[in-house]
């Protein structure tokens, strides 16, 4: 038996504590992988379980028809199993409604954006759905094109300003430095050049906060899927499986209204800075030191990369005094006492997260991850041997046998085979040194 809203579901499992069917959607979320469904849509769940109203979920992939094909049949409904050591706690998450696909049905998502109901529109689109061409700036060719998430929104807000309708909060969830001050440089140069006239209703009407998210998410396997099954009585090709930790540290800026996130554990603050910057330079920096240095050493998972004893004491220097010391902290943020969270939080032994899922984007992930932590120290004249040695092993990495899964694959491989290969890639004009506009 398929999962949907017919099925029965053990007592063991907690339901969504709302009447789903009553709930307007407020939430457009473009890029609807496990990432989304292990976070935001948790969140928003538990914020309709206490109480809030009409945050219902619109899920778009922009092109794959993966997802909408697991959940629609599911009406929306899907499990996320929170795996730790001390066990795993399986919920069903109700918050969202419909997938919608853009490839197939654009005027459906132009729509959802437009719709009265809607007040947020949010992201994972990974690092390389904002399009950003070699020097930062918009890629507009791209952006035009058919799965470019610039051409919905902007269709959408055209609509909702002609039907004289308020704007919207634009919810970047992608690791990315200063993701909300990007996304809205992004989307202005994209208004500028296909809707001029929109330029300052955006800058009046609309608002980007920048949002620190985390939540560790590997790509859920057919093991995983059969043993929900067996635990919830019914297939839910839609699962996600991931640990028990949540964080979501947001910018209190938004447009209009918003779910009560923080009273279901979000902390909604006035400078995501040193939250971010700590994310992605000691967790995000770290994860890509392991895959590319696990992987060189033939390990499959982060779990047992981390146990190895020649690369924890690199990963503990990488995070403790290379990125570390680049941190303004926020009063009260103990990044040392965070290192030691993420130590444990990756040798999780009830996750399975492979190194290639991580090693996947390095072109585009690296800047954010390595490159801030290393421009820091050079300009006091310090070196960071961990993380020297892991654009080592990148640069190893691309010339190994594993497949390279990244937009810059191709030349990458190349520039790597070659010689004078660090300075083909990372040099002036380079590969992933011309894409880094440091913040
Ligand atoms: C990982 C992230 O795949 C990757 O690049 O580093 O997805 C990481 O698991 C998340 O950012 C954790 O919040």
């Amino acid at each position: 038996m398929r999962l949907s809203a017919e099925a029965p579901i053990p007592a063991s499992v907690q339901a969504p504590g709302y009447d789903r069917a009553a709930q307007a959607a407020g939430i457009v979320h473009i890029g609807i992988g496990a990432f989304h469904r292990a976070h935001l849509a948790v969140y928003t769940d538990d914020a309709m379980a206490a109480g809030d109203r009409d945050w219902g979920i619109i899920g778009v992939s922009l092109r794959s028809p993966n997802v909408a094909a697991q959940l629609n049949p599911q009406d929306g409904l899907y499990t996320v199993s929170a795996r730790s050591a001390a066990g795993t706690g399986l919920r069903l998450i109700g918050a969202v409604q419909r997938v919608l696909v853009a490839a197939d049905d654009p005027q459906a998502v132009i729509d959802a954006i437009a719709a009265p109901t809607t007040h947020i529109v949010s992201f994972t689109v990974t690092e390389k759905g904002y399009l950003r061409g070699p020097d930062g700036a918009l890629d507009l060719d791209a952006a035009k094109g058919v799965s470019s998430l610039y051409r919905f929104v902007g269709a959408g807000l055209a609509t909702r300003k002609a039907a004289g309708l308020p704007g919207l909060t634009l919810l970047s969830c992608d690791n990315l430095a200063n993701n909300g001050t990007v996304l809205r440089r992004l989307m202005r140069e994209y208004l500028a050049s296909d809707h001029p006239d929109l330029v300052d209703w955006f800058d009046a009407q609309c608002r980007v906060p920048a949002t620190m998210i985390d939540r560790i998410v590997p790509a859920t396997t057919d093991a995983d899927r059969a043993t929900i099954e067996s635990a919830l009585g019914a297939r839910d090709e839609g699962a996600v499986v991931t640990e028990a930790f949540s964080q979501w540290v947001i910018e209190d800026d938004f447009a209009g209204p918003r779910p009560r996130w923080e009273n279901v554990g979000a902390e909604l603050v006035a400078d995501v800075a040193p939250y971010e910057t700590a994310k992605l330079r000691m967790l995000n920096g770290a994860h890509s030191a392991l895959a590319y240095i696990g992987l060189g050493k033939g390990h499959d998972y982060v779990h047992k990369a981390i146990l190895d004893p020649e690369i924890r004491p690199l990963i503990e220097r990488l995070m403790r005094d290379e990125a570390a010391p680049t941190i303004d902290a926020a009063p009260g943020q103990d990044l040392a006492g965070y290192a030691d969270a993420l130590l444990d939080r990756f040798a999780n032994p009830a996750l399975d997260h492979r190194l290639i899922q991580i090693a996947m984007d390095g072109s585009q992930k690296i800047p954010q991850r390595w490159l801030e932590t290393l421009a820091w120290h050079q300009r006091r004249g310090a070196r960071c041997p961990s993380i020297e040695a892991a654009i080592a092993a990148w640069i190893a990495f691309l010339r190994s046998d594993h497949p390279v899964d990244d937009p810059l694959g191709d030349k990458l491989r190349a520039a790597a085979a070659g010689p004078y290969a660090i300075e083909r890639i990372f040099g002036d004009g380079g590969l992933v040194a011309s894409a880094w506009r440091p913040a």
